[in-house]
C-alpha cells in the first residue's frame, strides 16, 4: 500500500469562524497546513470511513491543488467514495444538493466565498455534515481540538486524478466519481420552480443580466437561465470561473458589483439584475434603479412563496440572523408562521430546517434560502424572484413598494468598517458591552434607549448554547442598532454595524435610505465613537 503516515505538529490557529477556516492563500501553503485540518475533518466527520465524501470548489487559486491533496487523504482514510465536481468545481449549494441527493455522510467546499482570490487573496474549507449543512458548531469545535493535538496525518502517495473528464477512477481502491457539477442541482431547481412561466416571460421579452463576478455561478447560471430559460446569450456575464475572480472582489453588493449596479441604474436597464459570490451561497437583487435589500428580498420571498410550485403549500416558518431586518417577522406575523432569529451563519438554521420548524431563511449579508438544501443558495433566489415576477407580472420595484404598503418598510443598512485595527476593533466593542446595562433611558442625537443586550441564541431543537454574537442597542421610536465584529475576514477586524429603523407612512416609504436613516446613523457615531477608534470617517461598504 502507497499509504504515507507523516508526522507533523499543530498549528495554533485553525479554529472555523462563522463560516470555514478562511486563511491566506500563503498561510494554506504552508508545509502540512491544509493536511492538518483535512485530518481533523476526517477524524471528527461521522461515518466518512466507508462512506461518501462530496468534494469541490469555487475554483479559487489554490483549489486544484488542494482537492488532489485532499482525494488522497481521504483514500488513506478509508473513505467509502468521493463524488468530485469535474474540474474540481462544485458550488457551495450544489455541495448540499449533491451530500443530500447520494446520501453522502459529508462534504468539503474550498472556498473563502467572498474574499478576494489569488495567490495573495484568500482560501478556505468549509466541512458539511450528511444533512448537507455547515457542520454545526460541536462539530467545528471538535475539528478544532483535534487540529490542536494532531501529531500525523495519513497520506496515499499517488499521481494526480484527472478531473476534466466525468467518469470513475481509482485510488488506492477508492471510487473518485468525477460529476458533472451543475447536473443535481439544476434538477432540483426544475422541481422547485414553474420554468416553463419563466421562460415564457423571457420569451415575452422580459431582460435579465446576471453577474457571477467571475466567481463558482457562470456555469450554472449559464444552464439554467440560458439554455434551460432562453435567456440570450450574454445574459450571464462574468461567467468564466477564475482562480483570481479576475482581480475583483466577488462579492455581491452595491461597491463590488459596481458595473451591474451602473448598468441597473442607467437609460436601458433590464427587468431584472443580480449577482452572487465567490461560492455561489450568496446573491444581490436589483430592479430598474430600484435594490432589493437582502433583508427585503426575504421578506417578499417569504410573502409571495405560494407563487412558486416548490411552495404552493405555504411556508412552515422563517428564520433570519439576528442582523437581518425584522420584515420578516412581519410577513411571519401576517402568514401566522412562527419567526426564529438566530446567530450570524448558516449553521444555526440547519436544526430549524431538519425539525421541519422553518421553511425560508436569511441573511442580511445578501443569504437567502430553503429547505431545498442546508446552505443559502444565490441562484436559488434568483430563479424563485423571476417564477414569482412571471405570476405576478409586474415589475422589481412596484412589488416591493407595494409590499411596504402592506406590511410597512424596516429601512436598513450595515455598515462595514474593514481591515481596521483589531485591538481598536476590540476595545470598542467591549467598551460597548460594558455600558450596556447602564444605557435604558439615555439619548443619543434625540433617540432614547429602551434596551440594549449582547444576544445569545439558545437552540429550540437541540438547546446548545451560542453566546456574544453582536450587540444590540433598541430604542423607544422602534430604531435598533447592532454592533459586531466579523468572523470571516483574515485581516485585521472587520466592524459591522447594523441600522435598522421603522417607516409606516407609505408617503416617506419611498425616501431614500440614507435619509431616512440619518438620525439613527448619528446615534450610533454618538453611542460608540466609531470614527474616534477606527480612525475612519467613513465605511468602505454600505448596503
Ligand atoms: C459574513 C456574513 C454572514 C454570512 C457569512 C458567510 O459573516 O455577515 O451573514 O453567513 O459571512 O457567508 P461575518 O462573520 O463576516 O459577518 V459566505 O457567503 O462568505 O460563506
Ligand atoms: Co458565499
Amino acid at each position: 500500500m502507497a499509504i504515507q503516515t507523516v508526522a507533523t505538529q499543530p498549528f495554533d490557529d485553525q479554529k472555523p469562524g462563522t463560516s470555514g477556516l478562511r486563511k491566506r492563500v500563503s498561510r494554506f501553503q504552508q508545509p502540512h497546513y491544509l493536511e492538518n485540518f483535512v485530518q481533523s475533518i476526517l477524524d471528527v466527520g461521522e461515518g466518512l470511513r466507508g462512506g461518501t465524501l462530496v468534494l469541490g470548489g469555487d475554483g479559487r487559486y489554490y483549489n486544484q491543488t488542494a482537492i488532489q491533496t485532499i482525494l488522497r487523504m481521504a483514500a488513506a482514510h478509508g473513505v467509502g467514495r468521493v463524488l468530485v465536481g469535474r474540474d474540481g468545481l462544485l458550488s457551495t449549494p450544489a455541495v448540499s444538493a449533491v451530500i443530500r441527493e447520494h446520501g453522502a455522510a459529508g462534504g468539503i467546499v474550498l472556498s473563502a466565498s467572498h474574499n478576494p482570490g489569488g495567490p495573495d487573496g484568500d482560501f478556505g474549507i468549509k466541512f458539511n455534515t450528511a444533512n448537507g449543512g455547515p457542520a454545526p458548531e460541536a462539530v467545528t469545535d471538535a475539528i478544532y481540538q483535534r487540529s490542536r493535538e494532531i501529531a500525523e496525518y495519513r497520506i496515499a502517495d499517488t499521481a494526480d486524478i484527472d478531473l476534466t473528464r466525468e467518469g470513475t477512477t481509482e485510488l488506492e481502491g477508492m471510487p473518485v466519481e468525477v460529476i458533472d457539477p451543475v447536473a443535481d442541482y439544476a434538477a432540483l431547481m426544475e422541481r422547485l420552480f414553474d420554468m416553463d412561466a419563466i421562460a415564457a416571460m423571457i420569451a415575452d421579452g422580459f431582460r435579465l443580466r446576471f453577474d457571477a463576478m467571475h466567481a463558482i455561478t457562470g456555469p450554472y447560471a449559464r444552464r439554467l437561465l440560458e439554455e434551460r430559460l432562453g435567456a440570450p446569450a450574454g445574459s450571464v456575464v462574468n461567467a468564466e470561473p477564475l482562480p483570481d475572480f479576475g482581480g475583483g472582489h466577488p462579492d455581491p453588493n452595491l461597491v463590488h458589483a459596481r458595473e451591474l449596479v451602473a448598468l441597473m441604474n442607467g437609460p436601458d436597464a433590464p427587468d431584472l439584475g443580480a449577482a452572487s459570490d465567490g461560492d455561489g451561497d450568496r446573491n444581490m437583487i436589483l430592479g430598474p434603479r430600484f435594490f432589493v435589500t437582502p433583508s427585503d428580498s426575504l421578506a417578499f420571498l417569504a410573502a409571495n412563496a405560494t407563487c412558486a410550485p416548490g411552495y404552493a403549500g405555504g411556508i412552515r416558518g422563517i428564520a433570519r440572523s439576528m442582523p437581518t431586518s425584522a420584515a420578516a417577522d412581519r410577513v411571519a406575523e401576517a402568514l401566522g408562521v412562527p419567526c426564529y432569529e438566530t446567530p450570524t451563519g448558516w449553521k444555526f438554521f440547519g436544526n430549524l430546517l431538519d425539525a421541519g420548524r422553518v421553511t425560508l431563511c436569511g441573511e442580511e449579508s445578501f443569504g437567502t434560502g430553503s429547505g431545498h438544501v442546508r446552505e443559502k443558495d444565490g441562484l436559488w433566489a434568483v430563479l424563485f424572484w423571476l417564477n414569482i415576477l412571471a405570476v405576478r407580472g409586474r415589475g422589481v420595484g412596484d412589488l416591493v413598494r407595494d409590499h411596504w404598503q402592506r406590511f410597512g418598510r424596516n429601512v436598513y443598512s450595515r455598515y462595514d468598517y474593514e481591515g481596521v485595527d483589531a485591538e481598536a476593533a476590540g476595545r470598542m466593542v467591549e467598551g460597548l458591552r460594558q455600558r450596556l446595562a447602564e444605557l435604558p433611558g439615555q439619548s443619543f442625537n434625540g433617540l432614547t434607549v429602551s434596551a440594549a443586550d449582547d444576544f445569545a441564541y439558545t437552540d429550540p431543537v437541540d438547546g446548545s448554547r451560542t453566546e456574544h454574537q453582536g450587540l444590540r442597542v433598541f430604542f423607544e421610536g422602534g430604531e435598533r442598532l447592532v454592533f459586531r465584529l466579523s468572523g470571516t475576514g483574515t485581516e485585521g477586524a472587520t466592524l459591522r454595524v447594523y441600522l435598522e429603523a421603522f417607516e409606516g407612512n407609505p408617503e416617506r416609504q419611498a425616501r431614500p435610505t440614507a435619509e431616512l436613516l440619518a438620525p439613527l446613523t448619528a446615534a450610533a457615531e454618538a453611542l460608540a465613537g466609531i470614527r474616534s477608534h477606527t480612525g475612519r470617517a467613513e465605511p468602505d461598504v454600505i448596503t
